[in-house]
């Protein structure tokens, strides 16, 4: 009688414990499988989420572009799921649970981590761009979405912005949302602990190289075809000397008096302005419109693959170098004597 007493409870906390992980924070079962068979070097994503229970259910239910959730240095994507909620409103800090209860579905929400744990200092950005590219695509291919959208936090806002540059796949991007990203550096960084061996210092520190690059010719380049907005308050403590640095020229850029950098994020009247940026309907993948069944739509009818006939090129496509035929359509080909991401544009 004990022992199925014992069993009995056991099985009602298994109950609860999957209750407590329908909210997605884990990856799909097949999601690994079906993006490393596409990409091989899919093993730079880790520590990400998102999707339904699976890539048909996925494909089936997604209906807008999905979103993928960036956290900011030192954090992870629990930040997404209710935690670090700084001064906001206590009521509904879970921003995962505030898209789901404003609408979207499971299919239209990703989280992306680039470290295990909180506490963890970020890398030199530069070389974190790779994976989330790996990211960006593997979603396209599982969700058969035909762009993405980001909404990031602090020195996730940066990150993206050089992956989306670096690799110039604005064409993937339907909307940026940078919550109190340090576009325009902060205090908080300092060149002294960058050569203590934290790298990431010298990305965003005042004065910063990296920073005056990654501006220098356009602060929201595309906005033909992206939605930009940015957030930030005066009472960000991360920007205490330079309050507006977060701000885009060409973005819409809200202003908050009181929120503070969690605040920002996951306070509800936060949350109200920024989700609607990302109420965006997708095409969804139809295999009459990919001619070559490379998982991706022909561009003439709305996809992003550059050649319908050809199953080596479709975004994220192997690269052949110098051949002038760009098969990962980037606009690029890769060139022994390319720039920062190694290709060149194709005249
Ligand atoms: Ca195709
Ligand atoms: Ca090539
Ligand atoms: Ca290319």
């Amino acid at each position: 009688m004990k022992l199925i007493k014992t069993f009995l409870l056991l099985f009602i906390i298994m109950l609860y414990a999957s209750d407590l992980f329908a909210d997605k924070y884990n990856l799909p079962y097949d999601f690994m499988d079906t993006v490393n068979n596409k990409f091989p070097y899919t093993n730079h994503i880790r520590y990400v989420s998102g999707g339904s229970k699976d890539r048909a259910t996925t494909m089936k239910t997604i209906k807008r572009y999905p979103v993928i959730m960036i956290c900011g240095n030192r954090r992870t994507k629990e930040d997404w799921f209710g935690k670090n909620t700084g001064n906001a409103d206590k009521k509904n800090n879970n921003v995962y649970k505030m898209f789901l209860s404003n609408g979207f579905n499971e299919s239209e929400l990703w989280t992306y981590s680039y470290v295990a744990n909180e506490n963890e200092e970020m890398k030199n950005i530069e070389e974190l761009t790779d994976s989330l590219r790996v990211f960006i695509y593997g979603i396209l291919f599982y969700t058969g979405a035909t762009k993405v959208q980001i909404l990031a936090h602090g020195e996730g806002g940066v990150l993206a912005f050089e992956t989306i540059r670096k690799y110039n796949i604005y064409n993937l991007v339907a909307t940026m949302v940078f919550i109190g990203s340090p576009f325009h550096s902060s205090s908080i960084y300092s060149y002294y602990k960058a050569i203590q061996g934290y790298p990431v210092h010298a990305n965003l520190a005042p004065g910063s190289d990296f920073l005056e690059e990654l501006l220098f010719l356009d602060e929201t380049p595309h906005k033909d075809i992206i939605e930009y907005a940015t957030l930030y308050s005066d009472n960000d403590e991360y920007y205490r000397n330079n309050r507006k640095s977060p701000i885009l020229n060409g973005a819409k850029n809200i202003a908050f008096e009181t929120l503070d950098h969690d605040g920002l994020r996951t306070d509800y009247k936060s949350f109200k302005k920024y989700y609607n940026f990302f109420n965006k309907k997708t095409l969804k993948y139809d295999i009459k419109n990919d001619a070559d069944k490379d998982g991706f739509m022909d561009i003439k009818k709305g996809g992003n693959d550059f050649n319908d006939n050809n199953d080596q090129i479709y975004p994220g496509a192997f690269e052949v170098e110098n051949d002038n035929i760009d098969q990962d359509c980037n606009f690029r080909d890769k060139s022994s004597a390319g720039g920062k991401d190694c290709e060149i544009l194709i005249k």
